[in-house]
């Protein structure tokens, strides 16, 4: 019914000429508001439609500015638009202090349309929603011909979980500022807001510490990363450039530099790191668990807190990584008087530290644990990032057919894999109040270019970002694959590549 009414309203607006012409290609349909992805909340659509025209206008004042800007911004290409930021306009953004945290609230009329929320972070959210509402040329870097229409109705949203992470491996394969850049603005569209940097590791250094200037120079050297391909690194001003860049789209840089395991390329640059004090040979394999600082020595620790101390000091965000896994080479006390000693270096500088699940065995006590291998049980008291690695690793395979690309350690993830299960009950040991979100980690074994990273992220990213914030309520794979299925053909206008999954019904 509402179909047949837009059909008839674009061909009302069409010139004379064109009734002796070729019908031309109708204007994109609107979207539906249950078209969202993740899944809100609660959706109460009301039948009625907004258009967004040339007169529209976006208004906003105060904290909620810089929202509306980065609106009017993404909005104005495609309508060529003029959408002027001002103290009225049919588009309102309002900051309400009775709405809490993350939460918006978005109420589409048929004059005008109203998002309101208690934080700029909110309001964000509630923008990536009404991007989803519009037709998908509304990414288009150019004018586009369509009816820019909104289904009408109400959205009250908010996030289950205030933790929804991705996280990229810089080391095994480092990957430029601009490549890391192009995944902020694909990851921000579905609400992530945690992204975890995975900055050093056995192949590679990728982040500049002044009081160590040889990790850089000589393991972000090129021929370093896996199979010499993946060399680079960040400078301070380069790091400093991403966090600001995923600030602004309300996204928080965690770093991480892995200690006391997955050390190789310090000790290639330090050979003092070792117990011995001999020179490790530079690896390009992608072997894991051989490598250790050496808990008996004082410069293992020197090291650690000047690498803390400056990482901590060029990053804003609340939390740092400081890796804790797979630490194989390090005897058990070793590993658990390390990890005493080095868990508070984080406290000292201002920052809450985060570990993989292995630093549970040290007590960390404030520390949040990060679960990944679903083949071992998590206990622990302190707060929980949920990321099993036979779900939430987007780089594990597809399937065995999927082409180069992906690992299969733990078994391959189809999209439906990625979904259905519950983060809420996924650790039998750990209560649901314990959890603070999920992640979507990346390891860059295999990777090389953008095109790589997002056919391994998408769609199964969108999997884990709506397990971080849809309610369990609105669970519901059919649902999920349908939504997916329709958000393909932004993805290909985007030029971002995708896994076409079998599984998902591609609406092009
Ligand atoms: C395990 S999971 C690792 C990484 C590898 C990854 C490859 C974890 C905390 N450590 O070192 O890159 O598998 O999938």
């Amino acid at each position: 019914m509402r179909l047949a009414t837009l059909a008839a309203t674009s061909l009302l607006v069409l010139p004379l000429a064109a009734c002796t012409e070729p019908a031309p290609t109708p204007a994109p349909l609107a979207r539906s508001l249950a078209s969202v992805l993740p899944a809100p909340a609660r959706v109460t659509p009301s039948g009625v439609r907004f258009e967004l025209t040339e007169a529209s206008g976006i208004a906003a004042e105060g904290d909620a500015l810089p929202v509306a800007e980065l609106l009017a911004a993404t909005l104005r290409p495609a309508t060529g638009f003029r959408l002027p930021v001002a103290a009225t306009g049919d588009v309102a953004l309002r900051l309400d202090t009775s709405i809490a945290g993350e939460a918006y609230r978005l109420d589409v009329g048929e004059d005008r349309v109203d998002l309101t929320a208690g934080t700029p972070a909110g309001l964000n959210n509630g923008v990536q929603t009404l991007r989803q509402l519009l037709p998908a040329a509304i990414d288009a870097g150019t004018v586009q011909q369509a009816a820019w229409i909104i289904p009408g109705g109400r959205i009250d949203d908010e996030p289950r979980y205030a933790y929804r992470g991705a996280m990229l491996d810089l080391a095994r394969h480092f990957h430029t500022p601009d490549e890391v850049k192009r995944y902020i603005d694909q990851i921000s569209r579905f609400k992530i807001n945690y992204l975890h940097l995975h900055l050093a590791d056995d192949q590679g250094w990728r982040i500049q510490i002044d009081s160590w200037p040889e990790l850089t120079a000589v393991s972000g050297a090129p021929g370093t990363g896996v199979d010499g391909a993946g060399g680079g690194y960040l400078t301070k001003a380069a790091y400093r450039d991403l966090v600001t860049y995923a600030a602004d789209r309300y996204i928080t840089v965690i770093p991480e530099v892995d200690m006391p395991g997955h050390v190789n390329a310090a000790q290639v640059a330090y050979p003092e790191l070792t117990c011995d004090g001999v020179a490790p040979r530079q690896r390009t394999d992608t072997a894991v668990g051989y490598s250790s600082l050496c808990a008996g020595k004082e410069i293992t620790y020197r090291f650690a807190e000047d690498v803390i101390r400056e990482l901590a000091a060029m990053t804003p965000g609340p939390y740092l990584h400081i890796g804790g896994d797979e630490a194989r080479a390090t005897p058990h006390a070793d590993y658990v008087t390390f990890q005493k000693r080095v868990m508070p270096l984080a406290r000292k500088y201002g920052k809450i530290p985060i570990g993989w699940q292995e630093i549970a065995a040290a007590e960390p006590e404030g520390a949040i644990v990060q679960y990944w291998n679903h083949t071992e049980p998590l206990t622990t008291n302190q707060r929980v990032i949920v990321s099993p690695a036979s779900q939430a690793y987007l780089d594990m395979q597809y399937d065995r057919q999927t082409p180069a690309g992906g690992m299969n350690w733990a078994g391959t993830t189809e999209v439906d894999d990625a979904y259905d299960w519950n983060p809420g009950a996924r650790l039998k040991t750990v209560p649901p109040e314990l959890i603070f979100g999920v992640e979507a980690p990346l390891w860059s074994e295999t990777l090389r270019d953008s095109a790589d990273i997002e056919f391994l992220a998408f769609p199964r990213l969108v999997a884990i970002a709506e397990l971080g914030w849809s309610p369990w309520s609105t669970h519901d794979w059919e649902s999920f694959r349908q939504r997916i299925g329709a958000y393909g053909p932004q993805w290909t206008r985007l030029g971002v590549r995708f896994y076409e999954s079998p599984k998902i019904p591609w609406g092009h």
